[in-house]
Parts: structure tokens; C-alpha cells; sequence
């Protein structure tokens, strides 16, 4: 790697000149930052062919397999994971170059929905830091999540085109391609007494891999492999043939239904309708994917007999269940073993970790179409299905519910969750409420029979992007008082407790923290021509838009400060800025409503010039990646305040801590661990427990017009709702009205408004104690490294995977 800045200078335009042919000047931003790429690229794959050949004992093989990788940029992080960034600033600052205008070429790759996908992507970086052979598998979506646009309030979804410049970091593996097979007919042989079975006529896709390369912080043990699959047709001469006949249009039909399998990601993130698509893209990248790790274990194994010894199948969720079945087709009928040995095997190698309790969430599949699409994986899901009851039967003979909730195949569906329980040998949940709520409601059946394969291993996220890079002044900060330590072992934060007393280092903590703020602030400032008070209080709520993660809650509490500063413009002290972000799918007209609402909200709140110092509410468009990477580090106070027991962990959370943001939150997902982090005192907890939800959903005790009828504030505020208030149109809010009073307000919304707002307002009081807020501040970040990835990922290699980290310390 490139020792001072003149030998980056020299390879990089010797490099441009290879690959572009033209002088530097004459160059686009485009062709700069593909030459930066390419050369870091080279580098790396030549410390790969090092650190492969230094390690030739082979190690055990973890592949992570995920509907989505929500990995965003990487140049940056490339680039500080090297420890080059300062050379290559440097050296294209000679050549009249800002390294700043290249990062911003780069297309930051959506091929996630939200929290899953990200976590898949912190789970790849820790995967590499630690060295372990882990490797993502999933799918090259030619069009990512949509690209939000606020039209007259309102989200309108743009297609994500993140391809149409090319994606340098890939690589297209031709020579590696699978053939996945869908459709066709089974036909059984008795082959000298054995059932063999042949999949015919069957559909062929060619399944192509692109690898993109995974490099961790400084000097990794090992460079990973995020492989994603694209679908094409198996060979253009099928398509000449027909074309040859006359049939063209079934010539191109075949083309483009091929093609529709890796075309765009699903943008829902709960309540998918099961669609024929969807179940191919699943089966697509689990095919192929298997299909090439039995490849190349074989090739250095010769046979699979040790196959879970050699390798781990982790399945993100449920979306990649199809491991299971399809594991166990390649040892019964192309390995020939039996099974027994097949079964085992797979229950060795795959383990599931749950993302979600929302009952529309877990899926479930007519078994019509999965016998349709795929006939033999269908057969082995009945046969795992029979087994599984006839051994039920055996150890719960008289425990009929247990009949009812557990089978994989209930009334015509197959049941994924049901599936990935019984075929694999470990499950978990994502933080200890979650994994609590699994154990005794979701999976509370499951729970009596597989108790042993139950565990909890609390999500993390990746330090270093969402604090080291997207933070530098902070993490600058940082190093001067305590040293670099803590960027490889984020437990060392805890150090900064020392700084508790130390005013000068508040100082500059609230410095930093003020200069975030300018930034953010002049962003939307540029952006919506918004003047926001770098000194208020800058409230944020940014995550998917949910009706249980609530971002209603806190438009209620808007409006009815807003009401409040309407009759006594002094009811507040301080200012407050309310920042909000997320995509609602395309689909999910309610939660459409909600951005709508907001911006309403927005529009009469701005431009009240009595209260203009006070409140101001902003909604940024397009939270992605990137967005994120410039709103955690200005933020305050961090919403997250869903209805107990809804929200599996949250990561948004943690990123928030991590930046020195305080909680104002349920008791709900991994907010009850940055609580018991923390303590009481650094943290603002409001609301129902999971445990009182529960009980309260299953006594049906709450009316929701109780507390419509006995809170005079909520009552105006629903009242302005559903008027003109905020609308010309008065039923342009009618659904929220009528979720909350007509439906019973299922997410406790009313229920919790009282105590959210006594809680904020505890909030915003101590922001107006400078020393303390920033020594509260101080402590969530001292006591945010348990929220790293590294510790979570850890965990996943002790307890689940059985393979050992290089990475000592
Ligand atoms: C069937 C469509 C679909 C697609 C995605 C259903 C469910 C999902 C995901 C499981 C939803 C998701 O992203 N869950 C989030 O996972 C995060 C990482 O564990 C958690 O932090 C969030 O709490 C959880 O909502």
C-alpha cells in the first residue's frame, strides 16, 4: 500500500491513464473517482492473495445469507480502514482534486430496506475486523430501495438507478455462475431399492455472481467476500432458437421474466403479500448461493460428510429459509447420502436469527405456488414436516396446541418461521426483551420442544462508520483523551468516564457537537431554504415509517407544544428543532399519511412568525445510508418510542448513543439495554411496558376514547386533526382519527401521550443545564461499546458459529 503521498500520486495517474486514456485534466469527477476505486481495488486483492496465502490452514467458513446487504458507501470507510485517507486526500489536493467531490460520486447502495439490511452490512465489516472467514450472500438488485421525493408534502417514489454509472468496486464472476432450477415435474426412479429423484423440465436461470471485496480496519487478517447473484437467461442461442422459430415473444418473455428475479427490492419491510416473485428471488439467491459453497467445499474437501464442521449457513431471518430444504435436496439427491445424514448435516449447519414479532411480517406462503415454482423443494418441506410431527407425536402425545401452532404446512401455507425453527440449530432474537418475547409468546410452543436452541445476541453496529467516520470531530476528540484504542475495541470508550469532571473537555465536546449542528443546519438551510437555530435542541426521529415506531406520538407532541406557544408564546424556554426522516413503502397508505401530517404540521409550524425562535419541524427526504451518516452526529435527543414489545432491538438507537445523543424512549427492544448501560439518570423512559401491552391487549381493557374524553389537550389536538387546521381538505387525516378513536388506538398512542410529554419536557429542561446534559451526554458515549458490532458478532462466533475470532484483544 502506498507509503506517503507522491507514490499514491504517481500509481493513481499512471492508473488513470491506463483505464481512461485521456490526460487527468480532462477527466470527469466520474472517471477521478473510478480511478481511485480501481487502484484501491488492486490493492486490496493483492493483500488478499497475501493474507490468503499466510493463512493456509483452512478455517471455518461463515456465510451469512441476506434478502439485502444495506451497505451505502464505501470508498470513505476503504479508505480510513487503510489508513490512507490523509496520503490520498493530500496527494489529489496536488492534483487539484478534492477527495470530497469523488466520495460524492459514489452511489450509495440501497439494496436494503432498514434495520435487517443494515445489520447485515455492520455484521460484514465486524465479520472482516475480527477475521473471520465470514462472507456475505445475496442479491445484485439492479434497482435498490426507491429514492424518497416530497411532493407537496406528500413521498413519491423515484426507481433507484444506483447501476446506471457502473459499480466499481464489483466484479463480475462469469466462470462462477449456478444454474437454478424452477417449475418443471419430479420424476422418482427406484434405483436397486433406493428412491432417486429427477427434477425435469424445469426452467433454467443462470445465476451470476458479483463480488464485491470486504475490508475491515486496519491490517485485517482476512478480506471478505459480499457475493451478490443476478439473474440472466441461460444462454443467448435459447433465445436465437425461438427467435430462429418465429416465437419472439416468447423469446423476449423468457428473457425479461429471468431478468425480473434480480431486478428491484421489495420496499416493504412487513406485510409482503406472497408473491410468486418474491418466492423466486428467494429460492434465487439461496441456490445459488449453496450451490457454490457445496462447490468449492468440495473441491477442497472431496466429499460433504464434514460439511457443517467446514461451514456455517447463518439465515437473516426468514427470507432465506429455503437454506434449509435446499441443503438437504444437494446431500439426498446429488450427494446420494441418506436421510439421516442429510438432515443432520443441515440442522448442524444453518442457524436463524428472528427480526420481527409483527405478526403481518412473518411469512407465509400459499403451498399451491411453492409446488408450482419449485416441486422438489416442496416435497422435502412435506417430508421434514412429516417427520417433525411423527416425532412430536412421540414426545407431546397429548398437547394439542402444540399441533396447532408448530407444523410448517397449516391450511394450504407453508409457514417460514415454522420451517427455519425445526431446520435449524440455533435460533435468536436481537436484543433480551425480544429473544424474551420469542421464548413466551411468538415461539412459546417452539420454546417447550427446542428450549436448548434458544438464545439472545443483541444487535451492534459498526463503530467505525457510524462514529468514526461519520463523526470525526468527535472521534478526534476522542483519541486525543484516551488514546486510539477504543476504534478496535470500542469497550475502551468507557475510559471517557474519567472526563466526567473535566470542564475544558466538556467544552469541547459541546464544541463539536455545536459545529455538527451548524452543518446539519445549513444543509437543510441549502436544501429547503429552512432556517433552523444551531443552538435549539434538535430533536430526531429518523427510522422507517412504522404505525408502531409511533412518529405520530411525536406529531401529537409537536401540535400540542404548538397549541401551548400559540396562547402564551413564553410556555417554553428554550428552542426546539424537530427532525424527522424515513420512507413509508408505496403501499402503506397510513403510514403515507403520516409524512403527509407532518409536513403539515411543518408548513403551519415555520411559518407562525410568533413562534419562529421556538419550534421549527423539518422533514428530510431520502433517509438513507449516507443521510444517516450526517444526522446521528448533530442530533440531541433520539426518539425512539415505540409501543413496548413492537420493536425487535432498533440499531438507530445505538448509532444515536454512540454520537452522544440522549434516549427519549419506551421500554421497548434495546432501549432497555442502553437503559441498564446508562442508568436511570442518563436516559428519559416513558410509557407502557411490554408486559402492560400485553395485558392490556389480552384483557382488552383500554378505550382509547377514555382518553379522549378525560385529556382536554388531546381532545383538541384529534379535534384539529380531522378540521381544517392543518388542511384545506379535512379528511386528509381522517385514517389517523380513525385509527386512534374508531379502532382503539391498537399501538397505545393516547395512552402513552400524557407521560411521553411530561418526559420530553423533563428532556428539554435538563438541555437547559449545559454541564449536565453534556455529562449525561458524555456517559452514553463512554458506555456505548457494547453497542459495537464487534461485541455482537463475537457472540454469534462463540455461541452459534463455533469458529474462533484471529482477533484477540
Ligand atoms: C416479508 C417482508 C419483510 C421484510 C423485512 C418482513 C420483515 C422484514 C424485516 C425483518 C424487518 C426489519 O428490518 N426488522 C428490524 O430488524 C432490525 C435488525 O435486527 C431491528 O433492529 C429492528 O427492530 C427490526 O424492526
Amino acid at each position: 500500500m502506498f507509503s506517503d503521498k507522491n507514490s499514491f500520486k504517481d500509481a493513481y495517474l499512471e492508473k488513470f491513464a491506463e483505464i481512461k486514456g485521456k490526460p487527468i485534466e480532462e477527466g470527469t469527477l466520474w472517471d477521478k473517482y473510478h480511478t481511485l476505486v480501481v487502484l484501491l481495488k488492486e490493492e486490496i486483492s493483492l493483500c488478499r492473495a497475501f493474507t490468503n496465502y499466510a493463512e493456509n490452514r483452512p478455517s471455518k467458513q461463515v456465510y451469512y445469507f441476506s434478502m439485502e446487504f444495506l451497505i451505502g458507501k464505501l470508498l470513505h470507510n476503504y479508505l480510513i480502514n487503510i489508513g490512507i485517507q490523509d496520503i490520498v486526500a493530500e496527494g489529489l489536493g496536488e492534483l487539484n482534486i478534492d477527495l470530497r467531490d469523488l466520495l460524492a460520486q459514489e452511489s450509495d447502495a440501497g439494496l436494503g430496506n432498514g434495520g435487517l439490511g443494515r445489520l447485515a452490512a455492520c455484521f460484514l465489516d465486524s465479520m472482516a475486523f475480527l477475521g473471520i472467514a465470514g462472507h456475505g450472500n445475496g442479491i445484485r438488485y439492479k434497482y435498490g430501495l426507491f429514492e424518497q421525493k416530497i411532493v407537496n408534502g406528500y413521498q413519491t417514489e423515484v426507481a433507484d438507478h444506483w447501476l446506471k454509472n457502473g459499480y466499481p468496486w464489483e466484479v463480475r464472476k462469469p466462470d462462477k455462475a449456478i444454474v437454478v432450477k424452477y417449475k418443471g415435474n419430479v420424476r422418482a426412479e427406484n434405483l436397486k431399492g433406493r428412491l432417486v429423484f429427477h427434477h425435469e423440465n424445469y426452467e433454467p436461470v443462470l445465476a451470476v455472481p458479483y463480488d464485491i471485496p470486504i475490508f475491515s480496519y486496519e491490517n485485517p487478517f482476512l478480506i471478505n467476500n459480499l457475493r451478490l447473484w443476478s439473474a440472466e437467461p441461460l444462454s443467448s442461442e435459447l433465445d436465437l432458437a425461438l427467435f430462429n422459430q418465429g416465437n419472439f415473444t416468447q423469446a423476449l418473455s423468457y428473457k425479461s421474466e429471468v431478468e425480473a428475479i434480480s431486478y428491484i427490492l421489495y420496499p416493504e419491510d412487513s406485510n409482503l403479500a406472497g408473491r410468486e416473485l418474491r418466492l423466486k428471488q428467494e429460492y434465487f439467491f439461496v441456490a445459488a448461493g449453496l450451490g457454490a459453497i457445496v462447490r468449492s467445499y468440495k473441491k477442497s474437501h472431496g466429499s460433504l460428510k464434514d460439511f457443517s464442521q467446514g461451514v456455517s449457513i447463518h439465515i437473516n431471518d426468514t427470507h432465506p429459509a429455503l437454506c434449509i430444504p435446499e441443503l438437504i435436496r444437494i446431500l439426498l439427491d446429488e450427494e446420494g447420502m441418506d436421510w439421516e445424514e442429510s438432515w443432520n448435516i443441515t440442522v448442524d449447519a444453518i442457524s436463524y436469527t428472528n427480526h420481527t414479532v409483527m405478526p403481518e411480517a412473518l411469512e407465509k406462503w400459499p403451498l399451491d405456488l411453492f409446488k408450482n415454482l419449485l416441486p422438489r423443494i416442496t416435497m422435502i418441506i412435506e417430508e421434514i414436516d412429516r417427520r417433525f410431527k411423527e416425532k412430536l407425536l412421540r414426545r407431546f402425545f397429548n398437547s394439542e396446541e402444540l399441533f396447532e401452532s408448530t407444523p410448517i404446512i397449516k391450511e394450504g401455507q407453508i409457514y417460514m418461521a415454522n420451517l427455519a425453527m425445526i431446520g435449524s440449530h440455533s435460533v435468536n432474537g436481537v436484543a433480551k426483551l425480544h429473544t424474551e418475547i420469542l421464548k413466551k409468546h411468538v415461539f412459546k410452543d417452539f420454546h417447550r420442544i427446542f428450549g436448548y436452541k434458544f438464545t439472545n445476541l443483541t444487535n451492534g453496529v459498526n463503530h467505525r462508520r457510524f462514529l468514526l467516520t461519520a463523526n470525526p470531530a468527535l472521534s478526534e476528540l476522542i483519541t486525543e483523551a484516551i488514546g486510539p484504542g477504543w476504534k478496535t475495541n470500542a469497550a475502551q470508550l468507557a475510559k471517557l468516564h474519567a472526563f466526567r469532571e473535566d470542564s475544558s473537555f466538556l467544552d469541547q465536546l459541546a464544541q463539536v457537537k455545536y459545529q455538527n449542528k451548524v452543518r446539519l443546519a445549513e444543509m437543510i438551510q441549502e436544501e429547503q431554504g429552512v432556517l433552523i437555530d444551531p443552538h435549539s435542541l434538535y430533536d430526531v426521529h429518523v427510522k422507517r415509517i412504522h404505525a408502531y415506531k409511533r412518529q405520530l406520538l411525536n406529531v401529537l407532541k409537536i401540535m400540542e407544544l404548538y397549541n401551548r406557544l400559540l396562547i402564551d408564546p413564553e410556555a417554553v424556554q428554550g428552542g426546539y428543532t424537530f427532525i424527522f426522516g424515513g420512507k413509508a413503502a408505496p403501499g402503506y397508505h397510513y403510514a403515507k399519511s403520516i409524512i403527509k401530517l407532518i409536513h403539515s404540521v411543518a408548513e403551519k409550524v415555520n411559518k407562525n412568525p410568533g413562534i419562529q425562535d421556538k419550534l421549527k419541524v423539518i422533514f428530510m427526504e431520502n433517509f438513507n445510508v449516507s443521510l444517516a451518516e450526517r444526522i446521528y452526529p448533530a442530533a440531541d435527543l433520539s426518539e425512539q418510542i415505540s409501543t413496548a414489545g413492537k420493536e425487535a432491538s432498533g440499531t438507530g438507537n445505538m448509532k444515536f448513543m454512540m454520537n452522544g445523543a440522549l434516549t427519549l424512549g419506551t421500554l421497548d427492544g434495546a432501549n432497555v439495554e442502553i437503559r441498564e448501560a446508562v442508568g436511570d439518570d442518563h436516559i428519559f423512559i416513558f410509557g407502557l411496558t411490554a408486559d402492560e401491552v400485553l395485558t392490556s391487549n389480552r384483557n382488552r381493557t383500554y378505550k382509547s376514547w377514555d382518553e379522549y374524553h378525560t385529556n382536554p389537550r388531546l381532545r383538541q389536538i384529534l379535534e384539529q386533526l380531522h378540521s381544517h387546521h392543518f388542511m384545506e381538505n379535512a379528511q386528509e387525516f381522517r385514517a389517523i382519527y380513525d385509527s386512534l378513536l374508531l379502532y382503539n388506538d391498537e399501538f397505545y398512542v393516547l395512552k402513552d401521550f400524557e407521560s411521553y410529554i411530561r418526559t420530553f419536557e423533563e428532556a428539554a429542561a435538563r438541555y437547559e443545564l449545559p454541564k449536565k446534559w453534556l455529562q449525561s451526554s458524555l456517559h452514553n458515549i463512554a458506555e456505548s461499546g457494547i453497542f459495537s458490532s464487534d461485541r455482537t458478532i463475537r457472540e454469534y462466533a462463540h455461541q452459534v458459529w463455533r469458529v474462533r475470532c484471529r482477533r484477540i484483544e
